[in-house]
């Protein structure tokens, strides 16, 4: 459908790059500053949105699934994270395998997707994340289990002297299906120096990642974005994405993650307007044209900004998720989770079409 007309591009100073949506011709670094100049989001909404319903038409995709974060205790300080503790430090946890099995009950539904993460912790050993997968696969037959951030995996790997790719193996050989997108952050070094010195490098992060795509363990990819980072820096997170997954093509979804402010001990300038982050949300839809999904996670976009990004290039709302930390401790206002009935009304209410699907995004 033709939603607005050509000249309208033009005026917008978008018209070569229309060409180029209409031709699904890759976008440089040069027509993403374009899109992030361009004064009018709704135009850049509009081309994402073509891009979107190219890929997947009107649905909408969601999944009865649930997070647990298995430590809130973390070695890596990182100055944006409202989640981490000090090992000792007043509201600390550790979960047993058996409090985590006992979190999934209280879910009251069978998962089709299980996320776990948690902090960095100086001495937890892979065996009990071996033990934890085991155990959760044993309780749920066919889950697909998205668990531990590759700065976890980098982090096990040092504790255990083994190399990321052993700790994979073994991880995969206990049940580890994919790995969750966090801890990318932002790739620029000299905003990492800033946000998060002590974590992996962007290098050691897509490293991670090719390296569980080369043993067939898919994952996701995600931005965290409105801080300190400018919007080139931005750019550049989202073509290094794109060039990783020319190199390796196990990335299923890319998830953009506005930075939520509270407790925190970064100090920003200016917070992003709701029209900001569909922008961004917009433009990653854009540019990057190798990753099938982009996610609307209603957790820490909102759940009405969320409806929003559907119509901004997003096409999956994430799920049931029953219980989150990490955007609440930082201040987000949605729920602990959702029902089916919730995340389907959502769906159909910005005139989408949900799609139930499995934690690999196979439709069900
Ligand atoms: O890596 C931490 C981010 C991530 C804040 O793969 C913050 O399907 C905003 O990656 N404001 C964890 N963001 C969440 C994550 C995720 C969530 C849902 C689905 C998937 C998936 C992945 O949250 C961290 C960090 O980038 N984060 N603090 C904050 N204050
Ligand atoms: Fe630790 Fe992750 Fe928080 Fe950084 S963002 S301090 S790695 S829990």
């Amino acid at each position: 459908m033709q939603l607005l007309k050509s000249d309208f591009y033009e005026n917008m100073g978008l018209a070569g790059i229309k060409a180029k949506v209409d031709a699904g011709e890759r976008l440089s670094f040069e027509d993403g500053k374009k899109l992030f100049a361009c004064p009018e989001p709704l135009a850049v909404g509009a081309l994402a949105n073509q891009a979107r319903s190219r890929l997947h038409g009107n649905k909408a995709f969601y999944v009865i699934n649930q997070h647990v974060n298995y430590t809130n205790v973390c070695v890596n300080g990182c100055t944006f994270c409202a989640y981490q503790r000090e090992e000792g430090q007043e509201g600390g946890f550790v979960l047993d395998r058996n409090a985590v099995l006992a979190k999934l009950q209280t879910g009251g539904l069978t998962p089709r997707e299980v996320h776990i993460v948690g902090g960095c912790h100086p001495r937890l050993d892979l065996a009990y994340f071996e033990d934890i997968l085991r155990a959760v696969k044993e309780q749920y037959p066919g889950v697909v289990l998205k668990c531990f951030t590759a700065v976890e995996i980098a982090h096990f790997a040092k504790l255990e002297n083994q190399t990321t790719r052993e700790v994979l193996t073994r991880l995969k050989n206990a049940g580890l299906d994919m790995l969750p997108g966090g801890g990318a952050e932002i790739f620029a070094p000299e905003i990492r120096q800033q946000i998060c010195p002590r974590k992996s490098t962007a290098e050691q992060w897509l490293a991670v990642h090719e390296e569980a795509h080369s043993l067939g363990i898919k994952t996701n990819c995600t931005m965290l974005f409105g801080h300190i980072e400018s919007e080139e820096d931005r750019l550049d997170h989202l073509i290094r994405l794109r060039e990783s997954q020319d190199r390796s093509g196990g990335y299923t979804c890319f998830i953009p993650l506005p930075f939520l402010t509270e407790n925190s001990q970064l100090a920003i300038e200016k917070p992003l307007t709701g029209l900001d982050e569909l922008k961004t949300i917009a433009v990653a839809r854009l540019m990057l044209d190798n990753v099938p999904h982009v996610k609307a996670y209603w957790v820490m976009l909102g759940t009405k900004q969320a409806q929003a990004a559907l119509k901004f290039g997003a096409d999956d709302f994430d799920g049931t998720v029953v219980e989150e930390k990490i955007g609440h401790e930082a201040g987000a206002t949605s729920e602990q989770g959702m029902t089916r009935r919730e995340l389907t009304d959502m769906i159909r209410g910005c005139g989408c079409t949900p799609v139930e699907r499995d934690g690999f995004f196979n439709e069900i």
